[in-house]
Parts: structure tokens; sequence; C-alpha cells
């Protein structure tokens, strides 16, 4: 069962999709209203939504059909760097402070107890499936990052799993890892969604495909997988770091790091379209825009 948020007649709209693509209307405003109503119910999220649609019509749809927001109001969108092997190769080719047979911090962090974790994007910044995510000016080396989200509750309770996009910059990142949040957060830098698995329907969140494709005038000029079994961490390893003395939020999304780096010599432009897919959750699609058209959209 997947959660989703749509706009009908401007109103957002909450509903619960089942794996026979019947959506059914939700009385609440956001998944967490639900979780948390359940909670109290002392019944599971999914047996209480079941009661909640059941004896009702649904409307049969496919969710590409709707006006889908992001699936939830995430208050802060965490992320979770050099958890695959991948993503550390990529970041030692891009980085000025490899020197020959030198660790990096990246190799560092890859092995250490404390895994990397930063803020990537709060509510205000973060975007839905459809909308642009947007292209930083100051960058001429731009790439997706195609991640598993967990959507958490405030005591750290893994209660979905979504789709992110952490946008990235690898030169600026390259130059000095002091830049990172310069590479990671600007304004449409992060997107989320189409959709919230449950996370009881999920049989084995170790073993999620995630396949990212990106389309330049309507050519695909990049198409890759990988599997969330690379991962070198535990989700509730990485879940129990950021709670460390910490407060986060209920809705709160954790991104759990890239395993997919489109080839080295590649960067985005104004009017591609990136989708990323993991089957289960839907595919979060978004085009991809520049400075310049940002400005002309927004006079
Ligand atoms: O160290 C930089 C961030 C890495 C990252 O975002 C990732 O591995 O997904
Ligand atoms: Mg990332």
């Amino acid at each position: 069962m997947r959660i989703i948020r749509y706009l009908e007649d401007s109103q957002e709209i909450v509903a619960a999709v089942t794996d026979d693509h019947i959506v059914y209307p939700l009385p609440f405003r956001d998944l967490m209203e639900v979780v948390r109503e359940a909670k109290h119910r002392q019944i599971s999220t999914v047996s209480y939504i079941q009661t909640l649609i059941s004896g009702k019509q649904g409307i049969h749809k496919e969710i590409g059909e709707l006006n889908l927001l992001a699936p939830i109001v995430a208050p802060e969108v965490w992320a979770s760097g050099v958890t695959y092997e991948k993503s550390r190769e990529a970041r030692n080719y891009e980085t000025v402070e490899k020197a020959a047979g030198q660790e990096t911090c990246y190799d560092r962090v890859y092995n250490a107890e404390r895994p990397e974790l930063f803020l990537k994007s709060t509510a205000a910044r973060t975007i839905g499936p459809n909308a642009p995510v947007y292209l930083r000016s100051d960058s001429n080396w731009q790439i997706p990052e195609p991640e598993l989200g967990l959507v958490i509750t405030r005591e750290g309770e893994i209660v979905g799993y979504t789709i992110g996009n952490d946008m990235s910059c690898r030169d600026i990142e390259g130059e000095n890892p002091l830049y990172l949040p310069q590479a990671k957060i600007w304004k449409h830098s992060c997107a989320i969604g189409p959709a919230i698995r449950l996370a009881e329907t999920v049989e084995d969140p170790y073993n999620l495909q995630i396949i990212c494709r990106i389309y330049r005038n309507d050519q695909l000029v990049v198409e890759e997988s990988a599997n969330t079994r690379q991962l070198r961490r535990r989700y509730d390893e990485l879940v129990s770091f950021l709670l460390r003395d910490n407060e986060v939020f209920d809705g709160t999304v954790l991104l759990t790091g890239t395993s997919i780096v489109p080839p080295n010599q590649f960067t985005l432009e104004d009017g591609d379209r990136i989708e990323i897919e993991v089957p289960g959750i839907g595919v979060l699609s978004n085009p991809v825009k520049s400075p310049v058209k940002q400005t002309i959209a927004n006079k």
C-alpha cells in the first residue's frame, strides 16, 4: 500500500493506493496524522487504513494521471553520504584532496563507525513529482543522485519508503569538501516522491532496485541501476545517528545515499528530464531548469 498527495480543484488530497491501483482519498491532511491515529488505536497503519477504505468505491487510476504533489511535506530532508562503494569511487574521482596512495575523507567515512549525515533540504526547498529541479548558476558539473528515502517519525520509526533526488554539484564539492552545503543545498535541489510505500508492506527493504534514466531532447542519454543490497549500512543505524542528541520531526525524510553516478563526463542541462524508479514505489520524474529560465519564469 502506498500513500500519495495530489491536487484536485485546488484541494490537497491525501490518498491510499492499493496494489491494484485503486486510489482512496483519506480524511487526513498527511500520512503522519494517519500514523498517529493508528498508534492511538493500537493497530498498524495498514490495518487502520483498511478500516477506513473498507466498503468505499475508490478511483481506478494510475497515479501518473493525477496532479501529484510531494507525498509528504517533510519538515526536513536529511541525507547520508558515501554509503555505497560507487559513491566513494565518484567522490574520490572528483576531489582535489586525492593524493596517490593516500586515504581521503571519503575512504575514511565509508569505513568509519559514524556515517556521514547532512541536512539536505527544508520543506520550502523540496519539490514533488513533475516540478522542475533547478541547476545552480555557478556549477558546470551537476548530477542527480537517486536515493531511497526513509520516512520517519519523531521517535525515529521508519514508517515508509520514498524516492529522493539529492541533486549535487560535483565540481563544488570536489574543489573542497567543506563546500558540501553549497554543493547540495539550493532552491529546488531536492525532489521526493511520487509515493510513500508503507514500511509494513515492503518485504525486504535491502532488496530494492533503483533505476535512473535521463532524457535529453526526448532521447535516453543515461540509464543506470543499482540495488539497496549494495548499501554498506543498516537503515536503523543511519536513523539512530540522526537522532543522537538531535530533535527530528514527524515526517522527516532521511535519504540513504547514492549508488548511481552518471558517467564522469556527464553534466545535467536545461531541458533534461530525470526519472528515478523504484519498483513498488513508482517513478519520480522531474524536468531540469537552468537559473536563466527560472528567472524568466518567476517574473
Ligand atoms: O560526501 C558527499 C555526499 C555523498 C552523497 O550525497 C552520497 O553518497 O549520496
Ligand atoms: Mg547523495
